[in-house]
């Protein structure tokens, strides 16, 4: 086994750890990036399913901490196209020369504390050993694709894809029948381009989704030069917004209007296309009755649209309020389903029973398809921190400490792992924002954290376990003035059985947890121990 000493280990080269490696080599720290993906990416190398892209406009999905980059790079479309953004992610690290610091294809399986010696020791799938004093997680929340727990899943004769592991050289679907399990964003994205290539599409639907139309269109040129024109003031607004996204928020509650100025509001921001569409009134998220009126407008945008009224009421989500799982953006997703060559399946009423050798079998009997495509998810959040064996002060792990749910303080740090970092770990904005925002906010936080350790001689940094109890308390209480957690969704952990029902991401803000940060930081990292 070789051994390599060195400050700090980061692990993923997504865009939290390309930056991170940035900002390291800006400290002046050594540092080195593991990565078991080819390249860099993330997401944006894994995600390669046809129709993957972007639902935060490109203009704001995109570093800021590189002025002259923001000026430079241009964007062809208003919601960037994966193949785009993985360009991006590459000229990234081509243009701050950062690959070769980077070891590609190489998976970390472990991470323990020396308390002796106050070092981490990262072990490799390929054999390697890093000794740091700094272990950075930039694993990202949704990396770890989840296959369901369908009997018979190895006896299918077919080709099986999962979106978020896409083969690089792309799928040819034509003349193939094809099954889609699964109707969250990456497959109401897929669906309506495989649809247009393969001889006919089975859509397994276990829950619906409400889906606003994207409208996406070739970049604008005066809407480029506007966000070009003051980058850094439109940047630090969006910052302090509750999604880290620049968009118009009503303050005003849904209740307070009339029904004809809801409807005038609600059908400008369909219009206009996006997330901003929850935008639409203050209340969404917080009160049902408030929420009834938005869920009810996108379901009969969805009768409008589907020809046949029994596929439009499958299609049409009644058991959640909209937006407390995470609301999808498509391109044509409802219209495709008036296409001859496409079936949709509703799971609930007929389960999945297996996958035979032949296909799909359900309650109501059997689908023949030459592939599958999984569109199932993610192990999100906690999935990629848990996989690694993390060992912490007294060989604690990290996962069995997760055991009733992910602990941490600011979804940063968790007590008992010094000087182990998370990148939007669960007890942060992250999925509920921009996530690239959320990620400088996160690596900017960490990189000042150093410096202010070195500037005054602490080598460790650690959560207090009271601090930790509190952070914890507040994400939950925050959470549950809100509707979210009346939905089945990934963020409350639901779509992988027997993990436990709990509201992972920091719901009060974006803005309010930048300024929550910054001010425990003032107060000298209040809520850590340094020593
Ligand atoms: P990732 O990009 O997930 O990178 C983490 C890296 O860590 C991966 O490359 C992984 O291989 C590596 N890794 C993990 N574990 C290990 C290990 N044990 N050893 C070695 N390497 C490891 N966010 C938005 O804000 N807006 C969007 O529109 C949006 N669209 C999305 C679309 C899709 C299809 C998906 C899946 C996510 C989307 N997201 C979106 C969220 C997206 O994940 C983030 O925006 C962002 O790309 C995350 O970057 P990251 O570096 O934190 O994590
Ligand atoms: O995954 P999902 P995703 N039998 O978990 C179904 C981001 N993203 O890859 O809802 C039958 O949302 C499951 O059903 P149910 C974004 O944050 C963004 O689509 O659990 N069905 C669900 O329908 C997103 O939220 C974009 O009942 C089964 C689907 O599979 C996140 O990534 C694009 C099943 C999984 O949906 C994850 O999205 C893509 C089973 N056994 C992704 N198991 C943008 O547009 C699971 N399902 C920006």
């Amino acid at each position: 086994m070789s051994e390599s000493r060195i400050d700090a280990v980061i692990v993923g080269a997504g865009f939290a750890g390309l930056y991170m490696l940035h900002r390291m080599r800006g400290l002046g720290l050594s540092a080195v990036v593991l990565e078991q993906g080819a390249d860099v990416g993330g997401t944006w190398y894994w995600n390669r399913y046809p129709g993957a892209r972007c639902d935060v406009e490109s203009m704001q999905y995109s570093f800021s901490f590189l002025p002259e980059l923001q000026q430079d790079w241009h964007w062809s479309e208003r919601f960037a196209s994966q193949p785009e953004i993985l360009r991006y992610a590459a000229h990234v690290a081509d243009r701050l020369d950062l690959r070769r610091d980077i070891r590609f294809e190489t998976r970390v399986t472990r991470a323990a504390y020396d308390e002796a010696t106050g070092r981490w020791t990262v072990e490799t799938d390929r054999g390697d050993c890093f000794t740091a004093r700094y272990c950075v997680m930039a694993t990202g929340c949704l990396s770890t694709a989840k296959l369901p727990e369908i009997a018979g899943l190895e006896s299918f004769g077919g080709a099986t894809y999962h979106t978020g592991a896409w083969p690089h050289e792309g799928v040819d679907f034509s003349g193939r029948r094809v099954a889609v399990i699964g109707t969250g964003s990456s497959a109401i994205q897929a669906i309506p381009v495989i649809a247009r290539q393969a001889a006919h599409v089975t859509v397994f639907q276990r829950t619906p989704n409400f889906s606003i139309p994207s409208r996406n269109a070739p970049m604008d040129d005066e809407y480029e030069s506007w966000w070009k024109s003051d980058y850094e003031a439109h940047r630090a607004k969006a910052r302090m917004m509750r999604t880290g996204i620049l968009y118009g928020l009503n303050d005003k509650s849904a209740l307070e209007v009339t029904p004809e100025e809801r409807e005038a509001e609600y059908e400008a921001r369909w219009a206009r296309g996006g997330t901003a569409f929850m935008g639409a009134f203050a209340d969404l998220i917080t009160n049902r009755a408030a929420n009834d009126t938005a869920a009810e407008f996108v379901r009969n945008k969805i009768r409008g649209l589907v020809k046949d009224p029994k596929v439009a009421e499958i299609l049409a989500p009644k058991d959640y309020p909209i937006g407390t799982k995470r609301i999808c953006v498509d391109i044509e997703y409802f219209e495709t389903f008036n296409r001859p060559n496409v079936t949709l399946v509703d799971v609930r009423e007929a389960p999945i029973e297996a996958i035979t050798p032949r296909g799909v079998r359900t309650a109501a009997g059997e689908v023949e398809v030459d592939a599958i495509v999984f569109a199932t998810g993610f192990d999100a959040m906690t999935g990629a921190l848990t996989r690694i064996d993390i060992r912490g002060r007294g060989d604690a792990g990290l996962a069995e400490s997760w055991a009733e749910g992910p602990r941490t303080y600011l979804g940063l740090m968790a007590a008992g792992f010094p000087n182990l970092f998370m990148i939007t770990g669960p007890g942060s904005p992250s999925v509920l924002s921009n996530m690239i925002v959320s990620i400088e906010q996160h690596v900017d936080w960490l990189s000042d954290c150093l410096a202010h350790m070195r500037a005054r001689g602490f080598a460790t940094i650690e959560p207090t376990p009271e601090a930790q109890e509190a952070w914890v308390a507040h994400v939950n209480e925050v959470a549950d003035r809100t509707l979210y957690p009346q939905a089945a969704s990934w963020y409350m952990g639901a779509n992988v059985p027997g993990k436990p029902r709990v509201f992972m991401p920091y719901i009060g803000g974006v803005g309010t947890y930048r300024e929550k940060c910054a001010e425990i930081a003032a107060k000298g990292y209040e809520g850590f121990r340094l020593s």
